[in-house]
């Protein structure tokens, strides 16, 4: 399947094409450079930019200190885990959409067929396939991995970013790769015709960069890495519900599309970068980054073929390895990115941040349908013999039918779904508060943990369930919804009863809800790991991110 971006309203163009057009656009653009370069006036605007701005002060002729040839390397090094994993994880919801809803058909880039009319259609079965070794781990729908080394080695990369900068600063290497003077653009300008032309610009000295360089450094470094960082923040489900003012400018959908615009950023300046160090005095420019010198010698090449080694193993290792040991990598991810997770759990948001105008056309299903005799039978006589059973450590266990839970006190909250596979949709849940259904039941001080089950299975059989922190249970946005939008909750959305717990990802809003049992631990329920999904894909049991 070719990746497809939409033109207009339902056209539908096949990125492959740019491979063709690409290359006519580069023919034409040389034509038109070298025909340029004899106009006397190009010339002349030429001669007076040649294409590197001096710079009196500063270090910039010298060769790079070894603590940037360190640096480079781990980001390199981090950053095809991160790109592979990434890549995984845009293929489990292979559509890119620019406003908050995930309408079919309004997306504006997608790796899939049209969304099929089914209206029981999920977003798993959305999901598609990669290329083994091009996907980390590499097969389909197997972004519970995939997060973990994306979140995970992002927490080494952003470090690595941060010393970096740091240590910029502090030593002014920072003036090799910030434009102080305007200057730049003329020069970026003189520079580009002069590639283009093929008649480069002469290498006098490989330490000043060129302008153009200087200009792609400089938007890599500080604009492309930290919208990376900003963009990745915009997609959590905690952050967005509580920082609504951000959220409304930086929805869920623009933050995934420019994150994606960030990645492809990335790639070309991966591509054209490697092209012209290899095109423009390789060895010279590998002992100007590896070696602390800027001569002819070998040093720097084979400093460089070393870490290609590095280079090659990793990205080899990486799949068999995660197959191997995937609660390895789940618990390494954790204790990279855990922290954060655990953080971000204490964002107690306030209802009100959407209106019934922003009710999303078009709110996908998940997950795997309930067709259990049990749950047929309820379906069947309307659910009148449904109970809701809450149990475990509480001083009042209650059962609980549904007319009684519409008795107790209403609330209603119209709040966004994510999930973990990156569709969102907002809805209004109409239900019960579970602080109501605390102070019925009242918890022993041991309870720790609230596990909800679900009438339904999970995808490889055995009950669907998920555990929550019992904090979060009396958080503003923590419900039993029977309503969306106000009809009773249907079948597919998990009639008849269903979590919201705002500040998590959607695979933690159990549908078909049978039973609510508090717990001292949750490493008796299920696996021991949290949820259906973290036992059975290794999915985090704290997704605030
Ligand atoms: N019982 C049960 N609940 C479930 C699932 C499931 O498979 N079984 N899928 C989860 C996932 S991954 C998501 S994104 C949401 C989807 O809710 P929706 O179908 O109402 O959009 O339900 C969650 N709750
Ligand atoms: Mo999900």
């Amino acid at each position: 399947m070719a990746p497809r971006v939409r033109i207009g309203h339902n056209r539908w163009f096949n990125l492959l094409w740019l491979i063709p057009i690409g290359f006519v656009v580069l023919i034409v653009a040389v034509a038109a450079a070298k025909g340029l370069r004899n106009v006397n006036a190009v010339e002349q605007f030429i001669t007076a930019h040649p294409g590197t701005v001096a710079d009196g002060a500063g270090p910039t002729s010298a060769a790079l200190p070894i603590w940037v040839g360190v640096q480079h390397f781990f980001n390199l090094f981090l950053l095809i885990f991160i790109i592979r994993s990434g890549l995984q994880i845009l293929t489990d919801h292979p559509r890119l959409y620019w406003t908050r809803h995930s309408t079919p058909g309004r997306e504006w880039f997608r790796i899939q067929k049209p969304v099929p009319s089914d209206p029981l259609w999920t977003a798993k079965k959305d999901s598609i396939d990669l290329p083994g070794q091009v996907g980390l781990p590499g097969i389909r729908h197997s972004i519970g991995l995939a997060r973990w080394w994306h979140l995970g080695v992002d927490v080494l990369w952003l470090v690595n970013g941060i010393v970096f900068y740091v240590l910029m600063f502090t030593t002014g290497e920072w003036r090799r790769v910030v434009p102080t003077s305007w200057e730049v653009f003329p020069n970026a300008a003189s520079t580009l015709v002069q590639y283009l032309s093929l008649n480069w610009p002469a290498e006098t000295d490989v330490g000043g960069y060129n302008s153009l360089q200087l200009l792609a450094y400089f938007i890599t470094i500080f604009i492309a890495a930290p919208l990376a960082f900003i963009t990745g923040l915009g997609m959590s489900p905690a952050l967005s519900t509580r920082f609504r003012r951000i959220s409304s400018v930086l929805s869920i959908q623009a933050a995934r599309s420019l994150h994606f615009l960030v990645l492809v950023w990335f790639l070309l300046f991966i591509v054209v970068h490697v092209a012209l160090v290899f095109m423009t005095g390789l060895l010279r420019n590998l002992n100007h980054l590896y070696a602390n010198n800027n001569g002819g010698g070998w040093v720097g090449f084979w400093v460089f073929a070393a870490s290609m080694v590095l280079v090659v193993v990793g990205w080899v290792a990486a799949t068999p390895f995660t197959f191997r040991h995937p609660r390895v990598v789940q618990r390494v991810g954790y204790a990279l990115i855990g922290p954060a997770q655990r953080l971000f759990e204490h964002l107690d948001a306030k209802p009100g941040q959407y209106s019934e105008a922003d009710i999303s056309p078009y709110f996908w299903h998940n997950g795997v349908y309930p067709d259990s005799a049990e749950y047929t039978a309820l379906q069947d006589g309307g659910f009148v013999d449904y109970r809701l059973r809450i149990n475990g450590l509480v001083a009042q266990p209650v059962e609980l039918d549904l007319t009684q839970l519409r008795a107790l006190p209403h609330q209603e909250q119209i709040t966004q779904h994510f999930c973990i596979q990156g569709w969102s949709g907002i809805a209004k849940w109409g239900g019960v508060s579970l602080q109501t259904l605390i102070d019925l039941v009242k918890p022993a001080p041991e309870a720790a943990w609230v596990v909800f089950y679900s009438l339904g299975d999970g995808s490889d059989g055995g009950i669907y369930y998920d555990a929550h922190p019992i904090e979060q249970m009396s958080y503003h946005l923590t419900m039993l919804a029977y309503d969306m939008n106000d009809e009773p909750l249907s079948f597919g959305h998990g009639a008849p009863l269903r979590l919201r717990n705002e500040i998590q990802l959607g695979f933690k809003q159990v549908k078909w809800v049978k039973g609510i049992e508090f717990v001292a631990s949750m490493a008796d329920v299920g696996g021991g790991y949290g949820g259906y999904n973290e036992d059975h894909e290794f999915f985090g049991y704290r997704q605030t991110i």
